[in-house]
């Protein structure tokens, strides 16, 4: 099924500039980059978007680093997308994380992981609607969307 999920690059991977070579990984699977920007994640948007950690060990020291230098947010669309971001950007914790992944291949510790991505659906929704406004995400077409419906 068709999905959208909200990614993004976190700020450790913003300052070691991994910008592009994480952008790419999701361009060369072949999902579709519909919304995108880099901001200063707020006080209200960082509580919100970890609030399902709330009292965990780890929760101030990650709203403190979600903040502490600007994020890409982007929203990424194709077939099952949620699962294959994270797929592709592997296990939470990196030296779990496969090689190819790009946690696995570009992230030392758990606490800078890189990467971010939205775990199922509902959060999915919820977390696009932190980030980005509907007029935001853009309609548009690949080439390979453009190919599918000429040969269909
Ligand atoms: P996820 O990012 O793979 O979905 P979550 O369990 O949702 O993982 O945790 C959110 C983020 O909190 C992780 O990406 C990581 O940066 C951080 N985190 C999670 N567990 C730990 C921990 O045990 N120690 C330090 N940081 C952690
Ligand atoms: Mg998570």
């Amino acid at each position: 099924m068709k999905e959208r999920t909200f990614i993004a690059i976190k700020p450790d991977a913003v300052q070691r500039a991994l910008i592009g070579r994480i952008i790419a990984r999701i361009e060369e699977k072949g999902y579709k980059i519909v919304a995108l920007k880099m901001l200063q994640v707020t006080k209200e948007q960082a509580a919100s978007h970890y609030a399902e950690h709330v009292g965990k060990p780890f929760y101030t020291s990650l709203v403190k680093f979600i903040m502490s230098a600007p994020i890409v947010a982007m929203v990424v669309e194709g077939e099952d997308a949620i699962l294959g971001m994270r797929q592709i950007m592997g296990k939470t914790n990196p030296s779990n994380a496969d090689v190819g992944t790009i946690r696995g291949d570009f992230s030392p510790e758990m606490s800078y992981n890189v990467i971010h991505g939205s775990d199922g659906p509902e959060s999915a929704e919820r977390e696009i609607g932190i980030y980005f406004k509907p007029e935001e995400i853009c309609e548009w077409k690949t080439m390979f969307e453009i190919v599918k419906e000429y040969n269909s």
